[in-house]
C-alpha cells in the first residue's frame, strides 16, 4: 500500500469528528485549504497540524520517528490529564448561580452584600458525597456537601456546609482517623462509597461524640433524593461583625425552595445501578429545562448570653441550635441558573477554603473549624499545583483585586514595574493595606493554659442523638433502625456491632431494642458510659424531620409513563398537562426507544426503554396500557419491577384499567388508595392533587 492510499484511507474511516478534517497538501499537487483559525487544528504551540490520525513514521510500515513533535505534545499532556482527586468529597457536581439579599442587615453585619436589600452577587456551588471516590454512585448513605463559593464585592466568600447540621467530631485533629475508617480499608482497597463496614463502626464505636451525626446519616438524610431538595448548614458558630466592631453569633442554613425529599434504601441501591449520576443528572436537567434551583440563606443569630444559658457549648460543632429555640431569620436566595461549560476547568478546580471570609463575617474558636482553616488551604496546593490557584478563573475574585504576592508555578497576573514591596517610595507603588476597611478580627479576648484537651462542655453526647430520633415521625424512625441493621449487619465483628448498641441505649431503648433485634443478637450489652449524663427532656423538633417538612406539591418532580401501543390520545395529553402544570416533569418509558403509536396513530417517542428507566427513577408513575400492550408488558420482568417497586416503594400509581394484568402479573393483586384508574380528566386531577404528598405511607405501615 503507498504512503498516501494509507492516509486516505484512514482519515475516510474516522468518526464525525474526525471527517470534519479537510485534504491538506500531501506533496503530490493535493489541494491545501486554509481553514479559519478558530477550526484549524493546532498544536498547543500554535503550529497547524496536518494529520490528527497517524503517527510520524519512516515508512508506512516503519517505526515511528522520535521528531513527531505533535505525538510527543499530545501524549504529554494526555498523561498528566488527571489532578489528585479531594481526599473526601471527591464525587461532585457544580452550578453557577447567583445570590441575593432579600434583607439588609447592617445592625450585624458590615458584609458589603448585606448592606442593601436586593444586592446580588454571583456564585458557585458544588455538591458532593463524602466517602466514595471521584468514579462512584450519586446515591450513598453519606452525609453531601454543600459547599458555596459567593463572590462578593470585598472578596470571595466561601461558605463551605453540609447538609447535615452536626459533624462526627469535635477536634479537627480526629479528621484524619475518621476520613481513614469510613473511605475503603487499605489493604483490600475496599468497600467504595458506604459506611457499611467494619472500619467505620469499629471508629464510631468508640468516638461516641459521633452518635448525634450518626443519627443523620443513618436517617433519611443520608439519601436525599436530589441536591435540590435538601438542606444545607454552614454547621460551625460563626460571628457576623457590624460597622462599629460589635458582633454576634451566628449559624447559617440553607432551606430549598422545593422542600426536603429523599428516597427509601432500596430505591437508593437500585439507583445506584440504573443511574449512578442520578444527582448530577437531576441538577443538570433541571438548570436546563429552567427549573432553577433554589435556597433560601437563613440565620440564626444569638448573643453571648444565649450562648452562655444554652445546655450545649456553640463551639461543638456535634451540636446543633434548635430552630425552635432561635427561629431561622431568611435573608437571602440562592439561584443556580447556569450549568457548567467544562466540568474539570470549574467544578473540579474550584477550591473552596473555609479561610475565605470577607469584612462583617468571623469565625469562632471552634476546634474543628480552627482546623479546616489549615486543611483546605494546604489540600489546594496539593491539588491544583501550587500557590497560583487563584488565578483560575473559577478560583479568582470577581472584585479588584491588588498585593504583592509574584511568580510561582503556573503564574497568570505578572504585576507591571518595580514595586513588589511594601512599603516602597515608588510614585507607581502599588497598594496599601486600609485600616478603615480592612478585614479586621472581632476583638475577642482570649486567655487560658496552653495544652492539649478539650471542653467539659463538649461532653454531652446523647441528648441531640435523642432529640433528633424522637422528633422523626415513626416512618422516618423505623428508616433510622433498618439502617443501622443494615449497616451493622455488614459489620463481621460481633463485639463492634455490641458497642453500637451500648450506645444506643442512651440514645433512646427502643430503637437499641429494634436494631438488636434486627441484629438477631441474643443479649442485650449494657449501656455504655457516658461522659456525661445524657438530657432527657429536650423538646422534639420538628424542623428536624424530612416528612414534616415536605414540599406540599409535585414542582421539580418527575412522573414516569410506561406507555403502549394504541393508547387514548386524550387521556395521555391530558395527564402530560395535568402534571406539566403543578410545575411537575413527564418521562415516557416503552418498550423500545422509539416510542409508541396512539390509538388515533400518533407517535409519541420514549425517553426510556423500559429496561433503562425503572420505577425508582420517578416519583411517581403511571402504567397506559391496552389489552395487547399489558399482556406484551406482563412477559417482560423490568416492566414486572417497574410496576412491584413502584408499588413497593409507596409511590402514588396511575393506570388505566388493562393495565391491572401487569400490576397482577407483577404480583401486585389488590390495589389501594394510593392507586388511580384513569380513564377520565377528573380521575387525572385526582391523582394529580395525591401527588402532593410524595408517597403513600399507608401502603407500607411499617415504613420499609
Ligand atoms: Fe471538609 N475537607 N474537612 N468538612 N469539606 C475538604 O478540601 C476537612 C468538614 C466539606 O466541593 C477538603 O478541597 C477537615 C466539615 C465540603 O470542593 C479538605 C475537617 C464540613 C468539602 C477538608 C473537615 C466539611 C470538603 C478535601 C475537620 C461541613 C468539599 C478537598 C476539621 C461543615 C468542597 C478539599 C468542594 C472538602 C478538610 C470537616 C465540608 C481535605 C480537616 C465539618 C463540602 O481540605
Amino acid at each position: 500500500m503507498s504512503e498516501k492510499s494509507l492516509y486516505t484511507a484512514t482519515a475516510d474511516t474516522q468518526s464525525d469528528n474526525a471527517t470534519k478534517e479537510r485534504p491538506t497538501k500531501t506533496g503530490d499537487g493535493g489541494e491545501h485549504h486554509q481553514l479559519p483559525d478558530q477550526t484549524r487544528l493546532t498544536t498547543a504551540q500554535g503550529i497547524p497540524i496536518p494529520d490528527n490520525q497517524n503517527t510520524l513514521r519512516a515508512g508506512a510500515r516503519g517505526p515511528a520517528l522520535l521528531e513527531d513533535f505533535h505525538f510527543r505534545e499530545k501524549m504529554f499532556h494526555f498523561d498528566h490529564e488527571r489532578i489528585p482527586e479531594r481526599v473526601v468529597h471527591a464525587r461532585g457536581y457544580g452550578a453557577h448561580g447567583y445570590f441575593e439579599a432579600t434583607e439588609e442587615l447592617s445592625d450585624l453585619t458590615c458584609a458589603h452584600l448585606f448592606q442593601e436589600k436586593g444586592r446580588k452577587v454571583p456564585a458557585f456551588v458544588r455538591f458532593s458525597t463524602v466517602a466514595g471516590n471521584k468514579g462512584s454512585f450519586d446515591l450513598a448513605r453519606d452525609a453531601r456537601g454543600f459547599a458555596v463559593k459567593l463572590y462578593t464585592e470585598d472578596g470571595n466568600w466561601d461558605i463551605v456546609g453540609n447538609n447535615i447540621p452536626v459533624f462526627f467530631i469535635q477536634d479537627a485533629m480526629k479528621f484524619p482517623d475518621l476520613v481513614h475508617s469510613v473511605k475503603e480499608a487499605p489493604d483490600r482497597a475496599f468497600p467504595q462509597a458506604q459506611s457499611a463496614h467494619d472500619n467505620f463502626w469499629d471508629f464510631i464505636s468508640l468516638m461516641p461524640e459521633a452518635m448525634h451525626m450518626v443519627m443523620w446519616t443513618m436517617s433519611d438524610r443520608g439519601i436525599p433524593r436530589s441536591f435540590r431538595f435538601m438542606e444545607g448548614f454552614g454547621v460551625h458558630t460563626f460571628r457576623f461583625v457590624n460597622a462599629d466592631g460589635e458582633g454576634q453569633f451566628v449559624k447559617f442554613h440553607w432551606k430549598p425552595k422545593r422542600g426536603l425529599q429523599s428516597v427509601l434504601w432500596n430505591e437508593a441501591v437500585k439507583i445506584n445501578g440504573a443511574d449512578p449520576d442520578f444527582h448530577r443528572r437531576d441538577l443538570w436537567n433541571a438548570i436546563e429545562a429552567g427549573d432553577l434551583p433554589e435556597w433560601e440563606l437563613g440565620i440564626q443569630v444569638f448573643d453571648d448570653a444565649f450562648a452562655d444559658a444554652f445546655p450545649f457549648d456553640v463551639l461543638d460543632a456535634t451540636k446543633l441550635i434548635p430552630e425552635e429555640d432561635v427561629p431561622v431569620r431568611i435573608v437571602g436566595r440562592l439561584v443556580l441558573d447556569r450549568t457548567v461549560d467544562n466540568f474539570f476547568a470549574e467544578t473540579e478546580q474550584v477550591a473552596f477554603c473555609t479561610q475565605n471570609i470577607v469584612p462583617g463575617i468571623d469565625f469562632t474558636n471552634d476546634p474543628l473549624l480552627q482546623g479546616r482553616n489549615f486543611s483546605y488551604l494546604d489540600t489546594q496546593i496539593k491539588r491544583l499545583g501550587g500557590p497560583n490557584f487563584t488565578h483560575i478563573p473559577i478560583n479568582a475574585p470577581k472584585c479588584p483585586f491588588h498585593h504583592f504576592q509574584q511568580d510561582g508555578h503556573m503564574a497568570m497576573h505578572a504585576p507591571k514595574g518595580r514595586a513588589n514591596y511594601e512599603p516602597n517610595s515608588w510614585k507607581e507603588g502599588g497598594p496599601r493595606a486600609d485600616p478603615d476597611t480592612g478585614f479586621r478580627s472581632y476583638p475577642e479576648q482570649v486567655e487560658g493554659a496552653k495544652r492539649k484537651a478539650r471542653p467539659e462542655s463538649f461532653n454531652d453526647h446523647y441528648s441531640q442523638a435523642r432529640q433528633f430520633y424522637q422528633s422523626q415521625t415513626p416512618v422516618e424512625q423505623t428508616h433510622i433502625a433498618d439502617a443501622l441493621v443494615f449497616e451493622l449487619s455488614k459489620v463481621k465483628t460481633p463485639v463492634i456491632r455490641d458497642r453500637v448498641v451500648s450506645h444506643l441505649l442512651l440514645i433512646d431503648e427502643g430503637l437499641a431494642n429494634e436494631v438488636a433485634n434486627g441484629l438477631g443478637m441474643s443479649s442485650m450489652p449494657e449501656a455504655a458510659t457516658p461522659a456525661k449524663e445524657p438530657v432527657e427532656n429536650l423538646k422534639p423538633s420538628d424542623a428536624l424531620s424530612i416528612l414534616k417538612n415536605g414540599p406540599g406539591n409535585f414542582a421539580g418532580r418527575k412522573l414516569g409513563i410506561l406507555m403502549t401501543d394504541g393508547i387514548d390520545d386524550v387521556l395521555f395529553e391530558d395527564l402530560k398537562s395535568a402534571v406539566e402544570n403543578v410545575g411537575g416533569m413527564v418521562e415516557i418509558v416503552a418498550m423500545s426507544v422509539g416510542g409508541i403509536v396512539t390509538k388515533d396513530g400518533k407517535s409519541v417517542a420514549a425517553d426510556e426503554k423500559i429496561d433503562g428507566a425503572p420505577s425508582v427513577l420517578f416519583d411517581s408513575v403511571a402504567v397506559m396500557a391496552t389489552e395487547d400492550g399489558a399482556e406484551a408488558l406482563a412477559a417482560m420482568l423490568p416492566a414486572k419491577d417497574f410496576v412491584s417497586d413502584a408499588f413497593g416503594h409507596a409511590k402514588f400509581i396511575a393506570y388505566t384499567d388493562p393495565a391491572k394484568a401487569l400490576f397482577e402479573a407483577a404480583g401486585v393483586k389488590e390495589t389501594d388508595n394510593g392507586m388511580f384508574k384513569l380513564s377520565s380528566k377528573g380521575d387525572i386531577d385526582g391523582f394529580i392533587a395525591k401527588l402532593s404528598e410524595l408517597r403513600f405511607w399507608d401502603r407500607i405501615s411499617d415504613g420499609k
